[in-house]
């Protein structure tokens, strides 16, 4: 099997193409960047990738970072799974959300991911009650966005599922922990739980405990 993915499974960002790869049905072969041993840091791993950070994938020498551009890749590979549409207009529709994730989705839902679940993973010392402040505030703003365009429809780009799902959803694989301020936002409840229902997340969030429990 010659298409590598180099992840972290308890991470929302390698649980995302973890996830793809699983829900696309792509062949793959998983390897574990151990974060408990600073795996990601080694002159190896910052060979495929120089920021150091997981994911990364390679596909026989061809070597891809940023969670977004692997999911895309990932899609590619399965262009009748519907998960991103052919005609470009279209495409743009829910590649846009692809982008508003990096901007504004991920570096909101990452202040409770470093305050509530990296922290106590590797002992970081204690949650800092001002960033959660500012994290509260930053959800609020994303989350608004994201449930009133869940209220007119089942996935974020429409009535089936993209790559604007997988991309936006990973994240609320460590909902449980993270605690998001989703309290007001009842359709996005309602498609986090559409989407752990799916035999994907299942598959991929068995992978997540062994990695964490290592650590
Ligand atoms: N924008 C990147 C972010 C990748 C990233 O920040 N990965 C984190 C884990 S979620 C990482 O590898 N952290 C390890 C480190 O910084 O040492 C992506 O979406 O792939």
């Amino acid at each position: 099997m010659s298409l590598k993915i180099y992840a972290f499974p308890p991470s929302p960002r390698s649980f995302k193409v973890l996830w793809a790869a699983n829900h696309l049905g792509v062949d793959y072969e998983f390897r574990l960047v151990d974060f408990s041993k600073n795996a990601q840091k080694t002159p190896d791993f910052i060979k495929l990738n120089p920021n150091a950070k997981a994911p990364v994938l390679d596909d026989g020498g061809f070597v891809l970072w940023e969670s977004n551009a692997i999911v895309e890749y990932l899609a590619s590979l399965k262009p009748k799974s519907g998960v991103m549409p052919a005609d470009t207009k279209a495409q743009l529709a829910v590649r846009k959300w692809l982008f508003w994730e990096s901007a504004h989705w991920d570096p909101a839902c990452a202040i409770f991911a470093f305050e509530r679940v990296v922290k106590p993973l590797f002992g970081l010392g204690e949650t800092n009650q001002a960033e959660i402040e500012r994290g509260t505030q930053l959800f609020e703003r994303v989350g608004t966005v994201l449930d009133g365009e869940l209220q007119k429809h089942r996935y974020i780009a429409g009535e089936t599922l993209t790559v604007a799902d997988l991309s936006i959803g990973a994240v609320m694989c460590i909902a449980d922990q993270a605690r998001f301020p989703m309290e007001n936002f009842r359709a996005i409840q309602r498609w986090q739980a559409d989407l752990k229902a799916l035999p994907s997340w299942t598959k991929t969030a068995a992978m997540q405990a062994p990695a964490r429990s290592a650590a």
